[in-house]
């Protein structure tokens, strides 16, 4: 009996080792990156033509991938759904996740995560077939399609019972399966992240026939997300995301980072690892923030690819302009 005891001790103990071990260490070893990606919001992380996953949180992934591994370096990608994602980030079968999750309490403190940051800003809000309810408020009654594991389920019930209102909730697997449901006249409304309800009314057959409705139930702060207890990994992936921010405040773009490494000026020097040792604190090259600038761009240059004017979404910068220019996007220094 004890024997057992001691052996399952020493296996909690191994197992608990292995998930705090350094993930640097084993992403180096391995060779890539393992990112865990939504495959099924265009903008974010969809596959194109080619199969190639791209978007908003694809191209993070790419920045951390070259951070670690140099200018161009690709993640390998793993397709997930808002149902599995914790559990892939929790066993290790992923190294991170980006795809649209929201930043609460429970997730960062409960379940063994912890979220990277706030890179976008989005809400609650619902689509319906135009001639249906126009507004949130015509909402009493309606059968809404949602989806499992997120916590658009959780606002919508929040939702409905603030305004005293009766629903009924028809929960679905995939965001491609609530919006088949929602066309074929399941439900009255499809609630999701605004981004995510803009993305799947393009995939709709007739688009012009549904509108999205203008209010927005909720704060979806989205950030990349880590397992807890790898203190440098977490650091590898918020100051990523924070130097992508950074880059656009500076003006360093894919296309100026080489010529930029020669600027006078020191905020620009220690970004691209020409001055300080920014890059031995976080276990990698010098160069980190210079290579995910070199592969991906910017902030803005990755939002307005994948996103905005140059995306089939365009949307505007709205909360997600930086904070120089009336939005939320702020990043601490590098000093
Ligand atoms: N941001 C919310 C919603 C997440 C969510 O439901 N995401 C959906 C669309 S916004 C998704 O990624 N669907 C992809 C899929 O079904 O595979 C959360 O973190 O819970």
């Amino acid at each position: 009996m004890r024997i057992i005891a001691t052996a399952i001790v020493a296996a909690l103990a191994l197992g608990a080792a292995t998930t705090q071990a350094a993930t640097l260490d084993q992403v180096k070893a391995r060779g890539h990156l393992i990112c865990g990606i939504n495959p099924n919001l265009p903008g974010f992380g969809a596959p194109d033509a080619q199969g190639v996953h791209q978007g908003f949180n694809a191209d993070y992934c790419r920045a951390v991938a070259a951070a670690i591994f140099g200018a161009g370096a690709t993640p390998r990608f793993v397709p997930l759904t808002p149902t599995n994602r914790f559990t892939a980030l929790q066993t290790g079968e992923v190294d991170i996740l980006a795809h649209n999750t929201t930043w609460t309490m429970s997730r960062d403190t409960a379940i063994g995560l912890r979220l990277v940051g706030a890179m976008f800003y989005d809400g609650q809000g619902f689509m319906t077939k135009k001639g249906g309810p126009a507004s949130a408020k015509d909402l009493n009654g309606a059968s809404v399609c949602t989806q499992q594991g997120s916590t658009t389920e959780l606002n919508a019930a929040d939702y409905f019972r603030a305004q005293g209102y009766k629903y009924e909730p028809v929960s679905f697997q995939s965001s491609d399966e609530a919006t088949a449901a929602f066309a074929a006249g399941r439900c009255d409304a499809l609630t999701s992240d605004v981004t995510a309800l803009l993305g799947e009314r393009r995939k709709l057959k007739s688009p012009e026939d549904f509108a999205i409705l203008p209010e927005v139930i909720s704060k979806e702060p989205l950030g990349p997300t880590v397992r807890r207890g790898d203190d440098q990994w977490f650091e590898i992936a918020r100051w990523t995301m924070f130097a992508l921010m950074n880059a656009e405040e500076l003006g360093v773009t894919k296309a100026n980072v080489e010529e930029m490494t020669k600027s006078a000026n020191p905020e620009t020097r220690r970004l691209l690892g020409v001055e300080g040792e920014f890059g031995k604190t976080l276990g990698l090259p010098a160069d980190w923030a210079k290579a995910a600038i070199a592969s991906v761009g910017n902030y803005g240059e990755i939002f307005e690819r994948d996103l905005g004017a140059g995306s089939a979404l365009k949307l505007p910068r709205g909360p997600n302009a930086l904070w120089t220019k009336g939005g939320l996007i702020f990043a601490p220094p590098i000093r």
